[in-house]
């Protein structure tokens, strides 16, 4: 059997997306911007996509939705186009954000500080959020912008948004969040939650990969990363991808029209899962499981190694991660862990298990059985592991 597990760091394309992709490669394969015919015929296709996308998000007409290459473009042209538009010039300094942010917020916030931008990096509770309180007490008049993630990749915990953007509006700063793992899992009503910027990218709900998005409230400057054909109203040059835009929109209608399945049988089997591998010994999830996206697990079982977990479970068809796919080719702990707190040994033990709607119960069935047979034989030929009876109990 083989089952798939790792759907935060890329999900398959629903096969009614990529139906709806296909005339797009071979047959209406124009230039939208083209004059002929096999230009326009695109349109009425690239028109459905974002009303889907604006629908999906609950935007206003008068908000843009930009379509960039990924969610890490997304994040790069909210954080440098802010360094340019508000910092560069000398009148703000300051930007804010998490310490479990995505490395394609963390890493730029790190190239912004060579460039001489002091950014406040949040410090995480032992479940892997931030007050939003700490938003507050951080803010000065230096403050360019915040940026905190709706929902973090490797737990699937769930940042306080709601009350993180209210506090940057009556502050008078601007709110980006990193929703990446968010939509299709939660509900992402832009009405109902006021931020300035937010990115997606569709390979993580059943889209396509190559094809993200950037959501800006009500036109907000923001300079262009991408200068060019003035393509998208000159917010982002580049011939349209025009597939990758019908299926982008494609995939957000049904990742809306799939919310409730979402919260019921995905969580139902997530949490039949994760009670399932609570039973094993020393075993410790990261935060309830009301707080978190409904499809995500991130569990420690002390004494084994990650990668070595993953090992067995390749072997029996099973695919997992013990993080971001983007950081975790060398035998690094989990930087979330770290981040919560976790003695160095717990770091290196974690397993991410994240499910999306195509997983069946039969597949769960089975990826318990592989675990807890996994489980047994490494901890068997663990030099390290000594059964600590108070640990599971008390958490970190
Ligand atoms: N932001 C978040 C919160 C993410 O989880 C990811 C991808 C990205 C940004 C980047 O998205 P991309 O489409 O530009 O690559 N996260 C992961 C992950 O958790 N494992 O592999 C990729």
């Amino acid at each position: 059997m083989r089952v798939y597990l790792d759907n935060n760091a890329t999900t398959k394309v629903d096969p009614i997306v990529f139906k709806k992709m296909e005339p797009y490669f071979v047959k209406m394969y124009g230039n939208p911007n083209s004059l002929h015919q096999y230009g326009s015929e695109t349109h009425p296709a690239l028109k459905e996509a974002m009303d889907n996308l604006y629908a999906g998000l609950n935007a206003n007409d008068e908000d843009d939705i930009i379509i960039t290459s990924c969610a890490t473009e997304s994040n790069n042209w909210v954080l440098k186009g802010i360094y340019h538009d508000h910092i560069h010039n000398g009148d703000k300094n300051h930007i804010i954000t998490t310490e479990v942010e995505h490395p394609a917020v963390m890493a730029t916030c790190k190239f912004l500080e060579t460039l001489g931008v002091e950014v406040t990096y949040l410090k995480v509770n032992e479940k892997g959020v931030i007050e939003a309180s700490a938003v507050e007490d951080a803010i000065t008049d230096k403050t360019a912008l915040v940026s905190v993630m709706w929902a973090n990749n490797e737990t699937g915990m769930l940042f306080p948004i709601k009350e993180i953007s209210e506090i940057c509006k009556k502050k008078g700063v601007l709110f980006h969040s990193d929703a990446v793992q968010a939509i299709g899992k939660v509900e992402v009503n832009l009405k109902e939650v006021d931020v300035d910027f937010l990115s997606f990218s569709a390979h993580k709900f059943h889209g396509p990969k190559g094809v993200g998005g950037l959501y800006i409230k009500e036109s907000q400057p923001l300079t262009s990363l991408l200068h060019g054909g003035e393509h998208m109203g000159g917010r982002r040059s580049g011939t349209l991808n025009v597939a990758g835009i019908v299926g982008m929109g494609e995939a957000m209608k049904l990742a809306v029209e799939y919310l409730d399945f979402e919260k019921s049988n995905v969580k139902k089997l997530r949490d039949y899962l994760e009670d399932e591998l609570l039973k094993i010994e020393d075993t410790f999830v990261v935060g309830t499981k009301e707080e978190r996206t409904p499809n995500t697990i991130l569990i420690s079982v002390r004494g084994i190694e990650g990668e070595a977990m993953l090992w067995d479970l390749n072997k029996a068809g099973i695919a997992a991660s013990t993080g971001s796919a983007c950081a975790s080719e060398d035998l690094e702990s989990n930087p979330v862990m770290e981040a919560i707190g976790a003695e160095a040994d717990l770091a290196h033990t974690a397993l991410r298990l994240s499910l999306s709607r195509f997983n069946t119960k039969e597949e769960i069935d089975y990826t318990i059985e592989v675990i807890n047979k996994a489980v047994k034989r490494l901890r068997a030929i663990s030099s390290t592991y000594s059964y600590a009876p108070s640990w599971h109990k008390s958490g970190l």
